[in-house]
């Protein structure tokens, strides 16, 4: 008996076994629900055998910048699911040259290309989501502590986090009325895809587990468990929140050198 038997979930966001989609995947799949995906273009060849390892038979492409593609690839759902009850948004973007350096050097290209599909995303797909809920049903998105608090070189993630977050809050209120919950995981730093190549991220990971009260890094199967939680019954009273898988971190105030 999964938590999740009987409910059907769509993810976006997952581009290889990394990804913390394909964490929550796996976490959903266990809890008993049936799975659908859809990939950016270029993860073609790196998903198609994820999906078989869940026994996923829909996987499509679709660019989350493009409302014709999001279009048809809602149709598609439509088509051949019928309706769903869950929806994991686990995508985020912003040009690598934003992402180092000083925020206040970002540029107006740069600042509304992150926000297109790191934010607006998120709402594109709860729209076209919710016409497909006829039951209710449960959102999620990815967050980072860096929409709260300056995470040196985040920098336009971090606003596009913070406006994703209230995103998370206005979508709970205009879509608790058809029994939608809406809410967020805010994870700890995680080396997937989205983290290669950042330089200084050793660092942040290093950082991370010296300063939050569980003295580890944070898995894909611990937010993957969040997730399951907050897509089932048993959160029923959870809405517009941000829950942090984080071991703790963003209760800190100071660092301190060394543990009692
Ligand atoms: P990831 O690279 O595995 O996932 C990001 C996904 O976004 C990829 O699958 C990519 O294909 C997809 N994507 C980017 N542009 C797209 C577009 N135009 N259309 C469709 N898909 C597109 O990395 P991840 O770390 O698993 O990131 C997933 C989410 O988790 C992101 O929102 C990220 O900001 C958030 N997050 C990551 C961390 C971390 O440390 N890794 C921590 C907290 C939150
Ligand atoms: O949300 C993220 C990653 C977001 C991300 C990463 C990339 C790298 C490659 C968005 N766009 C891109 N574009 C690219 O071209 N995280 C929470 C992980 C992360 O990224 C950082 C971090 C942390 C933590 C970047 C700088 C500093 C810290």
């Amino acid at each position: 008996m999964g938590k999740l038997d009987g409910k059907t979930a769509l993810i976006f966001g997952i581009s290889n076994d990394r990804s913390i989609g394909w964490g929550i995947a796996k976490a959903l799949h266990a809890e008993g629900a049936k799975l659908a995906f859809s990939y950016a273009a270029p993860m073609e060849k790196r998903i198609t055998p994820l999906a078989e390892e869940l026994g996923v038979d829909f996987c499509e492409q679709c660019d989350v910048g493009s409302d014709e593609e999001l279009d048809a690839v809602f149709a598609k759902v439509k088509e051949r699911l019928g309706t769903i009850d869950i929806l994991v948004h686990s995508i985020g973007f912003a040009n690598r040259e934003d992402l180092m350096g000083r925020f206040v050097d970002t540029s107006r290209e740069g600042f509304l290309l992150a926000h297109n599909i790191s934010v607006y995303s998120f709402v594109a797909l709860a729209n076209r989501a919710r016409h497909l809920m006829p039951n209710g049903g449960s959102m999620l998105t990815l967050t980072y502590y860096g929409s709260q608090k300056v995470a040196p070189k985040y920098n336009v993630m971090g606003v596009a986090k913070a406006a994703l977050e209230a995103t998370t809050r206005y979508l709970a209120w205009d879509l608790g009325g058809d029994r939608i919950r809406v809410n967020a995981i805010s994870a700890g730093p995680i080396r997937t895809l989205a983290a290669s190549g950042i330089s200084g991220f050793r660092d942040y990971l290093k950082q991370f587990s010296s300063v939050a009260p569980i003295p580890e890094n944070i898995t894909i199967e611990q937010v993957g468990a969040a997730a399951a939680f907050l897509a089932s019954d048993g959160a029923s009273g959870i809405t517009g929140d941000v829950l942090y898988v984080d071991h703790g971190f963003n209760i800190m105030g100071l660092a301190s050198e060394e543990r009692e």
